[in-house]
């Protein structure tokens, strides 16, 4: 018998305490983990799936070289959810624009958005990547979704949750009652309850952001860097270490576990190329936010709350500063009074 609860168990008991839910969220969610696990077996393949790994000839709407899993795992997504009568439509960051569950289908309640694989430029190098999604309510009135009705705040959402495919493959989620992940059993394909009630630690000594594009930062985050940088000498009295997997799943889930800031700043670079940031808002940077803010941290872009921005666009990009309360706090306070970089139009 094993000691730990299977996620159908737990999710059933949460449910039961949410007489009101009738099942619904419950019935997706299920069909969202039966993606990722087919996620994780061919991404657990590596070289040996053949032709499912390498580049494929294609760019998706980010102008990013796609993998042939980046459309695998988009298509595997689309198959595993669309019938289930739950979902009324998705928006995927493989895809232009969201789309709505075919007629062939009954449609549901809740819109999803998702980054299928997450971080895949690490799949050449056998290094962790994810999926990443958020569940949202379709709106009142609304039968076949666009683009439009997945413009919504973060604080709209009703459930996020990312798979880590790393040395094991986990599932990390929230519906707005605590943080809980869970562990796959390859030998059964059953998720079981390893992290329960997942807490940030309000502190930390460990900060994420990808080094190489510092001169281009703006002023506050090259300040607190140059802090970390300078240890127990400098101004925050404590030396720091650093870690970037260039895998925002893995760099959030590290901080989940022992604490950390995750940035990906804004930066000239981006503001140069027109963008207002590096991850997007609807499928990676409101998901994670949830996640950390339902864990006990903080998710800022260092000028405001990431979950309270009225989304304009589908792939709308937003800088990302989130984790350890104490360290965004401080990141936020050093924005204060500052002129943002002008993104060129
Ligand atoms: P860079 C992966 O492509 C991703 O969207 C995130 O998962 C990750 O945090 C970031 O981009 C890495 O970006 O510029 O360091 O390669």
């Amino acid at each position: 018998m094993s000691q730990y609860t299977s996620f159908y168990k737990f999710i059933s008991e949460e449910q039961r305490e949410r007489p009101f839910s009738g099942g619904k969220l419950t019935g997706l969610l299920l069909e969202v983990i039966s993606a990722c696990k087919k996620i994780a077996f061919l991404t657990g393949q590596g070289q040996l799936a053949g032709q499912a790994v390498g580049a494929a000839e294609t760019e998706n709407v980010q102008g990013e070289q796609q993998k042939k899993l980046d459309i695998l795992s988009n298509e595997l997504f689309i198959e595993s959810t669309q019938w289930c009568g739950y979902l009324a439509g998705m928006a995927s960051e493989e895809m232009d624009n969201s789309l709505s569950v075919p007629d062939i289908y009954p449609r549901g309640k809740y819109l999803i958005t998702f980054d299928p694989l997450d971080g895949s430029s690490n799949i050449d190098i056998n290094v962790s990547v994810g999926t990443i999604f958020s569940i949202l309510e379709l709106p009142q009135g609304v039968d076949k979704p666009t683009d439009k009705d997945f413009l919504q705040q973060g604080i709209k959402q009703v459930c996020a949750g990312y798979c880590l495919y790393g040395t094991s493959t986990m599932l990390v989620l929230t519906t707005g009652n605590g943080v809980n992940g869970f562990t796959l059993d390859p030998g059964t394909g059953d998720f079981f309850l390893t992290m329960p009630d997942i807490k940030l630690p309000k502190e930390t000594n460990e900060y994420s952001i990808n080094q190489s594009y510092s001169r281009h930062w703006e002023p506050p985050v090259q300040r607190y860097v140059d802090e970390c940088l300078a240890g127990v000498e400098g101004p925050l009295e404590k030396n720091y270490n650093m870690r970037w997997v260039a895998s925002m799943v893995a760099d959030v889930h590290r901080l989940l576990c022992r604490g950390g800031i995750f940035m990906y700043p804004m930066d000239a670079r981006l503001a140069a190329k027109g963008d207002a940031g590096k991850l997007r808002l609807l499928y990676e940077a409101n998901p994670m936010s949830f996640i950390v803010e339902q864990a006990g941290g903080v998710a800022s872009t260092g000028r405001e709350r990431i979950m309270e921005i009225r989304p304009n666009a589908l792939h709308q990009r937003v800088p990302v500063i989130m984790g350890s309360q104490v360290e965004v706090d401080r990141v936020v306070s050093y924005h204060d009074g500052t002129t943002p970089i002008a993104v060129a139009g």
